[in-house]
């Protein structure tokens, strides 16, 4: 009997023996911090991207295509972050970039994915104006402006907060965009500020600046820092026999900061959309199948991380994939900004960013934020 090599594949394919070798490869980059301070949250994030990469592929992938992801550690830092994004752009020609960990890192190396037409998707960078570096940048992560006044009014009307004193970082670009947001917030709260404090990247001792803030009595203290910092200051705040709630940004929602702090986190407020507790049916399967697969409850970061894979696979499914690099670059950006997912972070759209200075932006996440409190040692709703 003759048959044609098309029937021939054809029958491969419907017997699923030929997707291996007919399928094309969707080389997605993944820069993350998984080495150095950072990595406490990179970790989680790659966590995400490999446990949803595993399971669309083992459903059969991308319109029959494999996720492959290229993995790199940018290791939290700025000049890590450019290498990696060229390596991956130039060298490994992935079709897009997910990361990197921190927004202070996103501000160095999203330019480089601009200028190469090549999709940056940031599912941690919650600063102000990431999305203003290009029409390429994507993130579903949500911004500090859009959580932040909603967990300071949660938070003064269950403490009947009338002063507060604030702490940040004033060396990174998310916990200096975290106390602008904070600042106006409480302006526009009329809440009264005893004192405001600072600290630099990698500080471990805090009893100058916390000393200072004891003596200011404020009802609660304003922490724009990221997890190891505020896990530290809280600690500390609790030795010097201080009793007041935290309340916090993106950088708390990490396991790091009861596992320093202990329950000494007790009554700190922070927002997120992600919760442990949230019942949904796509947040139940996604913690079980975390747990599984890596012994290890998740974090807002690695379901944040998942979900955005999952995200991009829908664009995935809207793109024909043509084999010229450009190409399909160009229209995955095309497919994606019309995407609506309802996963285990909740119901997703992206939400246009407006140009700045006459420059096209990219789109940020439209998602409502819930407020956690700290109680014996993890967050609750
Ligand atoms: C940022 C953040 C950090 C907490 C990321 C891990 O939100 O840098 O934007």
């Amino acid at each position: 009997m003759k048959i044609s090599l098309k029937k021939l594949s054809f029958l491969l394919l419907s017997a699923g023996l030929a997707s291996a070798t007919l399928a094309a490869d969707l080389k997605i980059g993944v820069a993350e911090a998984l080495t150095g301070p950072a990595a406490k949250y990179g970790v989680a994030i790659k966590n995400g991207f490999t446990l949803a990469a595993d399971e669309i592929n083992a459903k059969g992938g991308v319109n029959g295509n494999k996720l492959a992801l290229v993995v790199d550690d940018e290791q939290g830092k700025k000049e890590e972050a450019i290498n990696v994004f060229k390596k991956l752009i130039f060298q490994d020609k992935v079709l897009m970039i997910f990361g990197p960990t921190l927004s202070n890192s996103a501000f160095a190396a999203d330019p480089i994915a601009n200028a190469a037409k090549v999709v940056v998707f940031g599912t941690s960078n919650t600063a102000d104006g990431i999305t203003a570096m290009g029409p390429y940048t994507f993130r579903n992560s949500v911004m500090e402006s859009d959580v932040l006044p909603v967990t300071t009014r949660a938070a003064i009307k269950h403490f009947g907060i009338k002063k507060v004193a604030v702490i940040y970082g004033n060396d990174d670009a998310f916990t200096k965009n975290g106390y602008d947001v904070f600042k106006s917030t409480l302006d526009a709260q009329k809440i009264a500020v005893t004192n405001t404090e600072t600290y630099a990247k990698g500080d471990v001792d805090f009893k100058a600046q916390l000393t200072k803030i004891k003596a200011s009595n404020p009802d609660a203290i304003v922490c724009s820092c990221l997890a190891e910092e505020a896990a530290n200051i809280i600690l500390q705040t609790r030795t010097l026999g201080m009793k007041q709630p935290f309340i916090g940004g993106n950088g708390f929602n990490s396991p790091k900061l009861f596992e320093i702090a202990k329950d000494g986190a007790d009554n700190t407020v922070m927002g997120s959309p992600w919760s442990a507790d949230n019942s949904a049916a796509a947040n139940k399967a996604f913690i079980a199948a975390y747990k599984a697969k890596f012994n290890a409850d998740p974090d807002q970061f690695a379901a944040q991380a998942y979900d955005a894979m999952h995200i991009v696979t829908a664009a995935l499914q809207k793109v024909t994939i043509t084999g010229t690099l450009d190409k399909d670059r160009q229209a995955l950006r095309e497919a994606l900004p019309a995407v609506k997912f309802d996963g285990a972070t909740g119901k997703f759209a992206f939400r246009r960013a407006a140009a700045k200075d006459g420059k096209e932006a990219g789109y940020d996440a439209q998602q409502d934020a819930i407020v956690n409190i700290a109680k014996g040692g993890k967050f609750v709703l």
